[in-house]
């Protein structure tokens, strides 16, 4: 089981699309162990994003992420790090897969309404970053019909 940290950005909230894309994880059979929503000041979301500090794109990044709501999440599944990257698509929307999240719902690369965790270390630091209280512990009784 791996748990994968995924985070409906700024415009994903704006745009009404909480539900849309809290559905997608739901209905695919990953178990919800986290969800609470707030505001990033700048020091969470510079340590966030601090891999892509040197990069032209990265104060508009900070700025964008920090202008609004986001929806921080813990998903937890078998391989759900990958899993939860397939459900988001690729980084531009416009080249994004059909049924992908932002292949379904965007149409630029900065505006890509959702994060997800690219690997182990990252899931694992964002969810310490994040969820610095920790994620819920409890079984899902559906859970049993999704893995045989
Ligand atoms: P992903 O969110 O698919 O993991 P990433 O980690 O490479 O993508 O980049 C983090 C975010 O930064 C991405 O969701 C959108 C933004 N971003 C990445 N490359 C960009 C670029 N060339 N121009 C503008 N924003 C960019
Ligand atoms: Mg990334």
């Amino acid at each position: 089981m791996q748990t994968t940290y995924v985070m409906i950005k700024p415009d994903g909230v704006q745009r009404g699309l909480v539900g849309e894309i809290v559905n997608r994880f739901e209905r695919k059979g990953l178990q919800l162990v986290g969800m609470k929503s707030m505001i990033p000041d700048q020091t969470i979301a510079r340590t966030h994003y601090a891999v892509h500090a040197e990069r032209p794109f990265f104060e508009g990044l900070i700025s964008f992420v920090t202008s609004g709501p986001v929806v921080c999440m813990a998903w937890r599944g078998v391989d759900a790090i990958a899993v939860a990257r397939r459900l988001i698509g690729s980084t531009n929307g416009r080249e994004a897969d059909p049924g992908t999240i932002r292949g379904d719902y965007g149409m630029d690369m900065g505006y890509n309404m959702i994060h997800g965790s690219d690997g182990e270390d990252t899931a694992a630091a964002e969810l310490a970053l994040w969820f610095p209280e920790g994620v819920m512990e409890w079984t899902q009784d559906g859970q049993r019909w999704v893995y045989e």
